[in-house]
């Protein structure tokens, strides 16, 4: 059984609440009751986190050191900045999936860059709440081996 990391970064919390246009209607439990319900059909064992802060998040994944087999990641805005999450990520050598709400590379400029993604198993972007149960199965296939 897999060990999968299930992180989200700054204002994913806020997911449902504002802003439905953008980001969808569904909050972030909703997002995370799929990912239990498709995590108990496949075999997975999920941890949840969410922070609005980077150093949270940098030592939630250090802490995920030896103990988990990969991470689904939503990064939120850190995604086109963060050098110290990415670090991070390189620092603990774990496969990453990175998943975004919206299709990043259609919005504003500064968005079209991500620095996780050279260091992902790949990223999907612009799915909505459904990318979450694609990067989840994603990661398990690319743990099997498999892609
Ligand atoms: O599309 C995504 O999933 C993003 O990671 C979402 C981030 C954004 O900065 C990235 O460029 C793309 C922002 C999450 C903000 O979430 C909100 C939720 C409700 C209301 C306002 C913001």
């Amino acid at each position: 059984m897999y060990r999968i990391l299930v992180m989200n970064g700054p204002n994913l919390n806020m997911l449902g609440v504002r802003e439905p246009g953008v980001y969808g209607s569904e909050r972030l439990s909703d997002i995370e009751d799929k990912l239990k319900e498709l995590a108990a059909q496949s075999g997975l064992e999920l941890s949840f986190f969410q922070s609005n802060h980077e150093g949270e998040l940098i030592d939630r994944i250090h802490a995920a050191y030896g103990n988990t087999d990969g991470i689904l990641l939503n990064p939120g805005a850190l995604t086109h900045y963060s050098y110290a999450l990415r670090d991070a990520l390189t620092s603990v050598s774990l496969p990453v999936v990175e998943v975004h709400l919206s299709n990043i590379h259609a919005r504003e400029a500064f968005r079209h860059t991500s620095v996780i993604a050279p260091i992902a198993v790949g990223q999907i972007s612009g799915f909505g709440a459904y990318g979450y149960e694609m990067g989840l199965l994603a990661l398990k296939r690319h743990l099997d081996r498999l892609v």
